[in-house]
């Protein structure tokens, strides 16, 4: 079975008629899980609730009709980017081209031909899952797998309105590869990307606190989001992630401060408020990072 038609798919049915909700399931029901509801005002509860991957919306229903339930889920945040597609008896160019205007990806008419049904979700489906696929390869960075600066900055950007509402610190690290550009000189750039990647996986391993994300913010640099932490805490993660790296023992004869390839880590901690912004937090770690370098690399500052 190919991966767009499987138990992780879930289709609701809005529909008024029992019957053609029946009929629907029937036709449906090796595309994935089905979720039904005979109303309008049932179907966004359960749209809101399930977010399901598509919906199948009944034109003609009453006391809210179909196009309001479109108009209905579109305006609203949770379910605004759901695939609907319009279930109708009414045949004919305006009726389509009201379907479409009103946000749907297709139409499927009444009498409904089981064959016909099948082949319109089947491509829905697929088109649904292959951008899924891709907005998750858009977060990633090639290389290392990790999140990328694109992902990290939107992130942020979340984390710091909620923390700042629940008035919680925010912890930054920014983590810089030492003497990278000699590690390329003497071993080349290919052995290069083979360390970053080892170095991406140690720090991806050492961070384990739920809500805690790893990013590669560019170059030899990474970036981690450490959201509740407390300062003693941030500084054993800043120690810990740096013997991590140590502990590879991947040879680095052309450093100046060990026989292998270590990080500096700038760390900085801070309760958002309304006059601070993701940019200052970057900043001060970016300061501390700087200090971790001048003191000798191969450590971590606050
Ligand atoms: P410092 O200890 O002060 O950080 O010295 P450094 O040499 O690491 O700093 P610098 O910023 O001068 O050099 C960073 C190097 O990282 C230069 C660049 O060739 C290398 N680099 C950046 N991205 C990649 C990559 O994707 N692959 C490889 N192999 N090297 C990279
Ligand atoms: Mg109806
Ligand atoms: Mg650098
Ligand atoms: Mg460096």
């Amino acid at each position: 079975m190919p991966a767009f038609l499987s138990k992780h798919s879930s289709i609701l049915i809005i529909d008024d008629d029992i019957n053609l909700i029946r009929m629907l399931s029937e036709i449906l029901k090796d595309f994935g899980r089905i979720l039904f509801a005979n109303s309008g005002e049932m179907g966004l509860e359960v749209a809101r609730q399930q977010k399901p991957s598509l919906i199948l919306l009944d034109v003609a229903m009453t006391p809210m009709d179909g196009y309001e339930v479109c108009r209905r889920l579109r305006d609203d945040e949770v379910t605004r980017n759901i695939a609907i597609i319009f279930v109708t008896a009414n045949t004919g160019m305006d009726s389509e081209i009201a379907c479409l205007d009103a946000g749907a990806v297709d139409f499927i008419c009444k009498p409904l031909n089981p064959l016909v049904v099948q082949a319109r979700v089947r491509t829905h489906l697929r088109l649904i899952h292959d951008s899924a696929s891709l907005e998750l390869l858009a977060q990633r960075d090639a290389l290392t797998g990790l999140y990328n600066r694109g992902y990290f900055d939107k992130a942020i950007d979340v984390e710091f309105k909620r923390l700042q509402r629940h008035q919680l610190p925010l912890g930054i690290a920014l983590v810089d590869i030492d003497h990278f550009k000699n590690y390329n000189d003497t071993y080349g750039h290919i052995a290069g990307d083979i360390a970053l990647r080892a170095v991406a996986e140690a720090l991806q391993l050492a961070t384990k606190r739920p809500g805690e994300l790893v990013a590669r913010y560019g170059g030899e640099e990474f970036v981690v989001l450490l959201p509740q932490v407390d300062a003693s805490v941030l500084a054993q993660y800043g120690q810990l992630i740096c013997d991590a790296v140590r502990a590879l023992q991947i040879p680095h004869q052309a450093s100046s401060c060990a026989a292998h390839i270590t990080i500096s880590v700038g760390l900085s901690i801070e309760i958002p408020h309304a006059e601070s912004s993701p940019k200052d937090c970057i900043e001060r770690a970016d300061r501390a990072l700087y200090h971790a370098k001048e003191s000798g690399r191969n450590r971590y500052h606050i």
